[in-house]
């Protein structure tokens, strides 16, 4: 146990000691949320500390209640029962303020709502296509190129890298910038989630879902397939690298020549010996 708090404590420190340019990843024994990354994850964080507040208070009420309850109606302080069974005031209240607390909490829950679902005027749009079992996506706005992002083997993670989160070609979106990525998938459903973003966002074959992203700082972002889409669900993670703008025209360039044009037979450099994994 004390080997276990010490272990998070040091992960926990580790994970802190990571400056702005952080990699929004799950760690261990991590409480809570990860740190947002875009103005819809503080806000989504924000009405997660609302609704855990209204929750908490909820369950104390309760729980006191029940505990007077018993202590004030037990059989030797109170041996003759009482036989009432309606007390109208007391009826109204406790129909008026759950329905108030609704009220409390659907508020800023359709504003975020909205809030996520409106797409603002984006400068930036790229394309993400879940596949079984990996997710190809495209930029339309930077020359039409496209790649295959895939898990990492074990044996093929260098240091630094985490197992089950880092792809062999890593997402680069500019920071400080509206992005839209439209989501869809080419066989079954998938979901494109990154916690961070507080995005997650169905993947359905024949139709295209959007969302919008405004990553705060540059950084490492880390995300899953969020449906259950098969065999290997669990192995076709999101690595988003969020860079500054001249660092993002940079990657554009050279991206321009390495990857191939959307409708171009894909060149799969990383599997030119034909060892695609195994599924
Ligand atoms: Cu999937």
């Amino acid at each position: 146990m004390i080997a276990r708090l010490i272990r998070s404590t040091a992960a926990l420190a580790a994970f802190l000691s990571t400056g702005p340019a952080l990699a929004a990843a799950p760690t261990p024994w991590q409480m809570g949320l990860q740190p947002a990354a875009t103005p819809i994850m503080e806000r989504i964080a924000g009405f997660h500390g609302l609704l855990l507040g209204i929750i908490t208070f909820v369950c104390l009420f309760v729980l006191a209640l029940l505990l007077y309850a018993c202590w004030r109606f037990r059989e030797d302080r109170n041996p003759v029962p009482s036989k009432q069974a309606h007390n109208t005031a007391l009826e109204i209240v406790w129909t008026v303020v759950p329905v108030l607390i609704l009220v409390i909490i659907a508020v800023p829950s359709f504003k975020l709502l909205y809030f996520q679902d409106v797409l603002p005027k984006t400068e930036l749009t790229i394309k993400a296509i879940g596949k079984q079992w990996l997710w190809s996506y495209e930029y339309p706005d930077n020359g039409n190129f496209t790649f295959d992002a895939l898990a990492l083997d074990d044996t093929e993670l260098k240091p630094g890298q985490l197992r089950l989160l880092d792809t062999d070609n890593i997402v680069v979106l500019p920071a400080k910038t509206y992005v839209k990525v439209q989501v869809t998938a080419s066989d079954v459903l998938h979901s494109w989630t990154v916690p961070a973003f507080g995005v997650k966002i169905d993947a359905v074959p024949g139709r295209l879902n959007e969302v919008w992203l405004y990553i705060n700082e540059p950084g490492t972002y880390y995300g899953q397939c969020s449906e259950l889409c098969g065999l290997r669900h669990g192995f076709m993670p999101i690595a988003v690298k969020a860079v500054s703008k001249p660092e993002f025209e940079a990657w554009v360039a050279e991206a321009q020549k390495r990857y191939a044009k959307v409708g171009e037979a894909t060149r799969v450099a990383a599997f030119a010996d034909g060892a695609r994994p195994t599924e």
